[in-house]
């Protein structure tokens, strides 16, 4: 079992709570665009979570909702595909535009574990589902101008062919980092990003959210409410971590030094 090398972290639900006012907002008024009445409400859009990625949400969707939709319905495979892509590219750019315009926080405990990782010259990456113009938005916008250097690798969106739960894009940044697994700390928020760091052997904490606190993390290393703060304690979930009041590097070493006892 290796020393802790580097901190790998998932974006969405997990750096900030970017599905419901982001993402979502986002996709509906892509729809809008094109003249579809379709509205994903907040209530729907959790379902519609189970799926990663944007373009494959879509497809489930109509699939799901809109069987008879006519005008899709009479389209070939490689036209709805043709239809998903459009509708796809311009919810990425109300997305960016979104970030853009009025700044999403960061959760609990992020910033200050990224700055303590760079102080401590601990490497980091992201391991992401969604489009790497999304993950660009958000590191500028919410966490720092120049925080696109902070990360050694941004894995993101289509660079693997199967996204979470597959654990593809975790095994893609491990290869570009030239770590191993063990190595390593995974940050995720949902069942999905769960069994896709899990099945990439990574030890993973999760930091949970309104819409995947009652998702199944059985295995996980860690169940946090957040990161935590020193002055806003985290909640522990699931896991053993004494007297710590929120996450650092330090305990993130010590996870991984329990890892090799066990
Ligand atoms: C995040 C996602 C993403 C976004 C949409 O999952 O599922 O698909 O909701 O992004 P995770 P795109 O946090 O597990 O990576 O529309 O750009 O695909
Ligand atoms: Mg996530």
């Amino acid at each position: 079992m290796g020393q802790l090398e580097a901190l790998i972290f998932d974006v969405d639900g997990t750096l900030a709570n970017t599905e419901k006012d982001a993402h979502r907002v986002a996709f509906n008024r892509a729809f809008a665009d094109v003249g579809l009445t379709w509205d994903w409400s907040v209530d729907l859009y959790g379902q519609l979570l189970k799926v990663t990625g944007g373009k494959e949400r879509i497809r489930f969707y109509i699939e799901s909702w809109q069987p008879q939709m006519p005008s899709v319905g009479d389209l070939t495979a490689f036209d709805l595909t043709a239809f998903i892509k459009d509708l796809h590219a311009r919810k990425t750019q109300h997305y960016c535009d979104l970030l853009a315009n009025e700044v999403l926080p960061l959760r609990p405990g992020v910033r200050r574990l990224i700055q303590e990782a760079r102080d401590q010259g601990i490497r980091l990456a992201i391991a992401t589902t969604t489009t790497p113009a999304n993950v660009t938005a958000l590191l500028t916008h919410s966490l720092a101008p120049d925080a696109m250097d902070w990360f050694e690798v941004i894995a993101a969106g289509d660079m693997v062919p199967q996204k979470k739960p597959a654990p593809d894009i975790f095994f893609y940044a491990l290869e570009k980092m030239n770590l191993r697994a063990d190595q390593c700390v995974a940050f995720e928020d949902s069942g999905n990003g769960w069994l896709s760091s899990r099945d990439a052997g990574l030890t993973t904490v999760v930091t949970v959210n309104n819409y995947t606190a009652n998702q199944d993390f059985t295995g996980a290393d860690l169940v946090l409410s957040d990161l935590g703060e020193p002055d806003q304690p985290f909640t522990v979930l699931a896991g053993e971590v004494g007297t710590w009041p929120y996450f650092d590097v330090t305990l993130a070493a010590e996870l991984l030094k329990r890892k090799s006892k066990s």
